[in-house]
């Protein structure tokens, strides 16, 4: 039931000559052994469909095709059926190899065009020859990743290219909608206290508090100096939701089997990976006196008295590790390439940023092997509960 019918995946093809190693880099992008793959030409015949979910980027489809300079009768016929598929095609990946003269690879890559298709270049078989980059962008003027899909090398930057290059209505379609029901009763726990906008919700409050609405389940809204009175006065709870800085309080009031989750949590997974996010937490265990830990603000908005970023995290990482840590504060558009200095990296709610842009920053941290995490996660685990704030998720 909650399979995403293969009309709503995210539908990327794999186009080329024969023996390009199409088959052999959804293998590798899989990690399984899906596709056919020999040194003979025109292995694949008809287009192979592969649907799955790849982590982070979520549900898609991916389609094998027949190599597009296939010969005789029977060759046309395949080259017809691979050109069908890009007429499906969400986002298409071009493959290259050393020794290709690129007449042809042009006139598929303007076939894809005129249909208002993504392309991605990806230039296989890197372990034998490498081709210039630079060179096929400014001739293809799309962006081109370096492969070996034998060798499985760079295949977590070409998947992080897959997902920059995704188009935009990729996106998760709900903050909480799925993990509740209709008519469901949904505590919400704010406080109001010198960081909160005056005479407004903050952001995520109000997303949350419209998703439950959209969902059909009731809310309603307290400040932490009135929980106790709510729990007492509602005579049903299906989940409370609570702002991340009173976790602890709300955590020890409300009883033990009651579905508990915050905001910061709800968005982390709206925005991004938790499955990372959460890995990344159990990394702050692992620091050592003087380690490099980065925390990330995606906006420069103005630090007040016991900002949370500057002054409240920094304190609760180094009390929690029991060391010193350099700690280095970034807010803003720019995110660091070169991240292998750090040890952990802590992440701001990202409210500011899409799920693309988040995802990218993740992915990037990936790569580099740093361990991520953010705000919400992090103080969800250093206060002993993000097992139980997760619980709801089923991950
Ligand atoms: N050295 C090297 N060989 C590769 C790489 N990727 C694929 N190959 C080899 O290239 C040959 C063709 O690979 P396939 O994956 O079958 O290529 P294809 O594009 O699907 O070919 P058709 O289905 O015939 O169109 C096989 O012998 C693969 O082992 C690579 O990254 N490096
Ligand atoms: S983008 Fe990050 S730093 Fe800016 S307001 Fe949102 S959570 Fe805070
Ligand atoms: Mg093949």
């Amino acid at each position: 039931m909650f399979e995403t019918p293969l009309a709503n995946r995210l539908h990327i093809a794999i186009f080329g000559r024969r023996n390009a190693g199409k088959s052999s880099l959804i293998n590798a992008l899989t990690n399984q052994d899906i596709a056919l793959v020999s040194e003979t030409a025109g292995t694949t015949t008809d287009p192979v469909y592969k649907a799955m979910e790849l982590l982070p980027i979520g549900p898609v489809v991916f389609i094998d095709t027949a190599g597009l300079d296939d010969e005789g009768e029977l060759g046309e016929l395949r080259i017809k059926k691979t050109k069908a598929v890009m007429d499906k095609t969400d986002l298409g990946l071009l493959v290259i190899t050393y020794g290709s003269d690129l007449k042809l690879e042009k006139e598929w890559l303007l076939e894809l065009k005129k249909r208002n298709i993504k392309v991605l270049g990806v230039v296989n078989k890197i372990d034998e020859n490498e081709i210039d980059i630079k060179m096929l962008e400014d001739m293809f003027k799309i962006p081109f990743i370096k492969v070996s899909a034998k060798d499985r090398k760079n295949i977590d930057v070409l998947k992080r290219a897959i997902y920059e290059n995704a188009p935009m209505d990729f996106e998760r379609s709900t903050i909480v909608g799925d993990i509740i029901k209709p008519k469901d009763s949904i505590l919400l726990v704010a406080p109001q206290d010198i960081q909160a906008p005056k005479g407004r919700l903050i952001l995520p409050q109000v997303q949350v508090l419209r998703d439950v609405l959209d969902a059909g389940a009731m809310a309603c809204i307290v400040k932490d100096s009135e929980l106790k009175e709510s729990l007492e006065n509602l005579s049903k709870i299906d989940l409370v939701i609570t702002d991340s800085q009173v976790f602890k309080y709300v955590n020890d009031t409300i009883p033990k089997d009651m579905p508990l989750t915050s905001f910061s949590i709800l968005m982390a997974r709206y925005k991004g990976d938790l499955k990372t996010l959460i890995e990344g937490a159990y990394a702050i265990d692992s620091l050592r006196e003087g380690d490099k830990v980065l925390i990330a603000e995606a906006c420069t908005h103005h630090p007040l008295e016991g900002d949370i970023g500057r002054q409240k995290l920094p304190k609760w990482l180094e009390d929690r590790a029991g060391r010193k840590l350099n700690i280095t504060v970034r807010a803003g558009a720019d995110f660091e390439e070169d991240l292998s200095k750090y040890k952990l990296i802590v992440h701001c709610g990202a409210c500011m940023f899409n799920r693309k842009q988040m995802m990218s920053r993740i992915l990037k941290a990936k790569e580099q092997s740093v361990p991520i995490t953010n705000y919400g996660v992090a103080i969800a685990y250093m206060n002993g509960i993000l097992n139980r704030v997760v619980k709801v998720f089923n991950i």
